[in-house]
């Protein structure tokens, strides 16, 4: 399986307004079905006052600058025709301050009071979050409210069980309107308070409870669907959620696959690629398999990151020979650059798609002022696809490959050897086996085959 992180207000824009949307998508299914797309992950497309959508002030409604929900049926219909399935990204841990919920809560109306958490005197209005400077306590009027990602986004109080049967009805919704599956945002989120205390708190036990619950519900609707868990942290945490979902995000992989090509380190593959046998993929035997990705729309974009085309293809190389599920971010496949100010502001590793030389033409979106993607710099499709060796090419060479051996999802792997250049591996399920040779330098180096061939590498 092979899947596509797609952000739709970059993407294709069909109505002239510079922004992209669903019916943008439907016109553009061909160059995902081209590319070898087997699932895209919308980013969020709900009503949401935000660029990035994350801050939801109505769950029930596609966000109007996308299209309608016609559009959304329209649009997943002919991807279903064409074999490319949909996944929603679901952010249920917190709603805009818009939203009809938190305005009624804001006039005391119930049950919506209930539904936040509310600063009481044992609350320390200065507290931070764990892993950066932003307070967690965020003021309104006279009074303040818990938000962990900031004062946009109200955190939902998930103590109230009756909101639990609304988050189920939001599920139920988006599957009826037909989506194959949940990016679960934030996951580990849901229950990260201590109302007791009146601190900050993961509460992993409660958040596998709802999970399971939720996990449940959505395949009770529709059993094939795909449940995606963003769960961001160490490997000892991402393993407490083992096999509740069917996918979660590998982050410790990513981090180190990037450190590697960094590193230009067969020593640091060899250690990465171990941890993959022992902590992340345990015996090639996972029960929410592995998902494998180099970057997201939260990260520096990677040709930003490595600054290295041929890294670049390196790391998706690596990406698309290991087993578990890649990912890929929309405009890596062309190598767009981008690195966002930090966390709380993902605008620059957003930016619009290219599909023009000269950065302009029919469906073009142009809602962001470039930044890091000007026109004439290489990365649009219409330079990139005549092109035998680009980035493009590669990937999409790469991903036909994967294709076409859809047995290495969940294949084992071992480590043939290693030297100062170059490591050798083999991936192998019960039927079948390939031997893959990564060069980590930038220099050329050659390897001889079994069969007394020489092969040539020119260099990562
Ligand atoms: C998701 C989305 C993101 C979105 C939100 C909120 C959540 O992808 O676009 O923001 O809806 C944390 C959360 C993640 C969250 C990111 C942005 N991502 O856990 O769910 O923030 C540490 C922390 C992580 C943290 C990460 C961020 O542990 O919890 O992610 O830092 O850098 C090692 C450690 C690991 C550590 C890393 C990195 O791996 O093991 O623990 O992770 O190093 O240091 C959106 C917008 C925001 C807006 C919000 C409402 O983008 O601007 O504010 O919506």
């Amino acid at each position: 399986m092979t899947f596509y992180e797609l952000y739709l207000r970059s993407f294709y824009d069909s109505n002239g307004d510079g922004l992209g949307d669903l019916q943008g998508l439907k016109q553009k299914l061909d160059y995902l079905c081209d590319l070898g797309i087997d699932y895209v992950w919308l980013l969020p497309i709900m009503k949401s006052p935000a660029f990035h959508g994350y801050t939801v002030s109505n769950f029930f409604e596609v966000n109007p600058v996308y299209g309608d929900l016609k559009d959304l049926r329209e649009t997943l219909q002919e991807g279903h025709k064409k074999g490319i399935k949909f996944i929603l990204d679901f952010p249920i841990n917190h709603v805009a301050v818009t939203s009809e919920w938190f305005q009624r809560a804001l006039r005391g109306e119930e049950p919506y009071k209930n539904w936040f958490i509310w600063a009481n005197e044992k609350a320390d209005l200065e507290e931070k979050r764990h892993w950066d400077e932003s307070k967690i306590w965020q003021k309104i009027g006279d009074r303040y409210f818990y938000g962990i990602f900031g004062p946009a986004s109200p955190d939902l109080n998930f103590e109230s069980k009756e909101l639990w049967d609304e988050i189920k009805r939001i599920f139920k919704f988006w599957l009826d309107n037909g989506f194959d599956g949940f990016r679960l945002d934030a996951a580990k989120h849901i229950f990260d308070f201590d109302i007791e205390k009146m601190r900050f708190h993961y509460q992993h036990e409660k958040n596998i409870e709802f999970w399971k619950e939720m996990v449940s519900y959505i395949k009770s609707i529709k059993n094939d669907a795909l449940v995606i868990s963003e769960v961001w942290d160490a490997p000892e945490i991402v393993r407490k959620y083992e096999g509740i979902f069917d996918i979660g995000f590998n982050f410790p992989l990513a981090e180190d696959l990037k450190m590697t090509l960094k590193n230009e380190s067969p020593q640091d593959l060899v250690e990465t690629l171990k941890k993959c046998m022992t902590e992340y993929l345990p015996n090639g035997k996972v029960l929410s398999m592995s998902g494998n990705f180099l970057t997201n729309h939260d990260m520096t974009r990677i040709l930003s990151d490595l600054k290295d085309v041929g890294k670049v293809k390196l790391g998706f190389s690596i990406l698309y020979t290991l087993p578990g599920i890649p990912f890929i971010y929309y405009g890596e496949e062309t190598g767009m650059k981008g690195i966002p100010v930090d966390v709380n502001f993902t605008e620059d590793s957003q930016e619009p798609f290219h599909w023009y030389e000269n950065g302009f033409g029919p469906g073009q979106t142009e809602w962001k002022g470039y930044k890091f993607n000007p026109p004439y710099s290489g990365e649009s499709v219409e330079e990139q696809i005549n092109e035998k060796n680009s980035i493009l090419n590669t990937i999409k060479n790469l991903i036909k490959f994967r294709k076409s051996n859809p047995w290495i999802d969940d294949a084992r792997i071992e480590i043939l050897n290693f030297d100062q250049n170059m490591v050798k591996l083999r991936c192998y399920s019960q039927l079948n086996e390939f031997i893959a040779y990564y060069n980590l330098k930038s220099s050329k180096c050659s390897v001889l085959l079994e069969n007394g061939e020489e092969l040539l590498s020119i260099g990562n």
